[in-house]
């Protein structure tokens, strides 16, 4: 079995804030860190949504070109992705040839096989900047609560979504003159042609999350109905079709398709032969495909692009799985980047360490229903459970034998049946943590690595080797031989959430930075070992700093 495993594309018209990071990046590496400590084939693919109308709006404002918007947001995205160590095996842009040649052959081949039909739609054109004015490019009064300056699609007052055509007194957010009713030709694409079979398809998935489930039943009650696909734009991926001019294909029809235009390069990159990524994408049962997303993702994710591709008629996979988690919010509020209600990530890691922010969102991490960033529960997870645990517990053990062996332990070792109630009780952590990992529950992987930490320190306390050193020496080397297991066990089993501590560890430990799933029961350590050298694995918050990032916001 190969894995295929992808996170939502984030738009390239601002960076990532931690409710993205919490949502559909850290569940992603968290399970694909999994997998290859696992030793399964696996690929993580991701990149920036670069086309859609918000960028050409925000470039527009700006006075700079789409491009420019584009390239400014990718790199500060990738410094947050890079900062979070979050590993991806490729982070492309959708702005590419790739994305252009695969976008269009995409729309051609449903286009044959009969999916896609033509409609002239009424909408708003601007005589002043010669162009159809798609709907958040009008402005005008709210048709529900009156309120002036809502959106083409949305009043932000009232929350209302809207149709561009029932604004009152509508404006050209360009040059601020009336616009005229025009028709202008679209292209649809017919997903009631598609209903029995995504019913089936969706049917067929008794494991999904409910969230996915709910939604997507919710749509079918309603009825697939077809949907735009182009728009008259100049920026995105050319509709391939003469009588086309000047419209291009809806960024969320190509931006899924990004995925696939990236395994390509993905594969290119790696000097592979030219069909290599159909091997994945069109490689049935042998792969698992994994789209992590957040749940406003999920009708595109469900029921749209699995219609693309079974329109393609010639093979191609459909998910797997869809992993959709609910939303984060920061101190009970919405984030709101327009609030600066908002922390963003590659800002955020210039201060704190990645590992510690990775756990806290991993034991808040917004599975079942939205949750909660508060600054005071990431200074106590720091402080109560990385640094009071798990680092206590390293540093507790390692301080000893520098202090008292010289960082050796050797000759002697008494080991007694007590030590195999720990090993029995650690060994059905572990084997419960796998089980999470490998069915996306991160919350639940970061308790059961704590409870290893709690049976670890108690294990200690109970053993008392400070007394054993004197009066039983084989004895404390044979507690001590247990006590770096231990340790070594956490770091590789820590590994997927917080993977630069457990590099640490494995240097401390004197280790190859390896971190083996499958020797996952096996001891590493033995009488003998020399420890390298050791270093505070995480250091405390305290209030005054808690009390600068609270006054950053709003
Ligand atoms: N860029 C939407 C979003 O970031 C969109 C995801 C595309 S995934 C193919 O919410
Ligand atoms: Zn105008």
């Amino acid at each position: 079995m190969k894995y295929l495993v992808t996170s939502a594309l984030p738009y390239a018209n601002g960076p990532i804030h931690l409710g993205h990071l919490a949502g559909a990046y850290l569940p992603a590496d968290v399970y694909v860190r999994y997998l290859r400590n696992m030793q399964r084939e696996v690929i993580y693919v991701c990149g920036t949504d670069e086309h859609g109308v918000p960028i050409t709006i925000n470039a527009e404002s700006r006075g700079i070109r789409p491009e420019d918007v584009v390239r400014e947001n990718h790199e500060k995205i990738k410094l947050g992705f890079d900062l979070a160590e979050v590993s991806f095996d490729i982070f492309s842009g959708t702005h590419c040839d790739t994305q252009v040649e695969l976008s269009q052959h995409f729309f051609n081949r449903l286009n044959e096989n009969g999916y896609i039909s033509v409609r002239e739609v009424e909408q708003l054109y601007c005589e002043h900047d010669k162009m159809f004015l798609p709907d958040r490019y009008v402005e005008g009064i709210c048709p529900i609560c009156k309120t002036p300056g809502a959106r083409g699609d949305q009043c932000d007052k009232c929350g209302n979504a809207l149709n561009t055509l029932d604004l009152i007194e509508p404006k050209c957010k360009l040059c601020g003159e009336t616009p005229v009713r025009k028709v202008s030709k679209h292209w649809f694409l017919d997903l009631d042609k598609f209903e029995k079979r995504l019913d089936d398809w969706l049917e067929s998935k008794t494991d999904w999350k409910s969230n996915v489930k709910a939604f997507c039943k919710q749509w079918f009650e309603r009825g697939l109905e077809p949907r735009g696909i182009t728009r008259d734009l100049s920026w995105g991926v050319p509709v391939p079709l003469e009588e086309a001019e000047g419209k291009v294909l809806y960024v969320w029809f190509d931006a899924p398709i990004g995925y696939v235009s990236f395994t390509k390069q993905l594969f290119a990159q790696r000097g592979l032969p030219e069909d290599e990524w159909e091997k994945w994408w069109k490689g049935g049962d042998d792969v698992k495909l994994v789209h992590f997303i957040g749940k406003d993702n999920i009708v595109f994710h469900s029921i749209i692009w699995p219609a693309m591709l079974m329109g393609q008629n010639d093979g191609w996979k459909l998910p797997d799985e869809i992993p959709a988690n609910e939303f984060l919010n920061l101190e009970g509020q919405k984030i709101s980047t327009s609030k600066n209600w908002a922390i963003w990530v590659h800002d955020f890691l210039e201060r704190f360490n990645p590992d510690s922010l990775r756990f806290y969102l991993a034991t808040i991490a917004p599975e079942t229903k939205d949750s909660d960033f508060s600054f005071k529960g990431y200074q106590d997870t720091n402080n109560g459970m990385l640094a009071a645990i798990y680092g206590n517990f390293v540093n507790r053990c390692l301080a000893f034998i520098n202090k008292f062996f010289n960082g050796r332990i050797d000759g002697d070792v008494k080991y007694m049946p007590e030590d195999d109630d720990l090993w029995n009780e650690v060994n059905a952590e572990l084997k419960t943590l796998l089980e999470c990992y490998e069915t996306f529950r991160v919350r639940d992987a970061a308790f059961h690595l704590m409870e290893i930490g709690r049976i670890a320190n108690k294990y200690f306390d109970t053993m008392a080797p400070w007394a054993l050193r004197k009066n039983d020496p084989a004895r404390c080397n044979g507690v001590f031989i247990h006590c770096l297991n231990l340790i070594d066990k956490m770091a590789t089993a820590m590994e997927p959430i917080t993977p630069a501590a457990s590099r640490k560890v494995k240097a401390m430990l004197g280790l190859p930075k390896v971190f083996d799933f499958t020797k996952i029961f096996d001891k590493n350590i033995e009488s003998g070992i020399q420890l390298g050298k050791t270093e505070i694995l995480f250091s405390m918050i305290d209030d005054d700093t808690i009390a600068a990032e609270k006054a950053r916001l709003g």
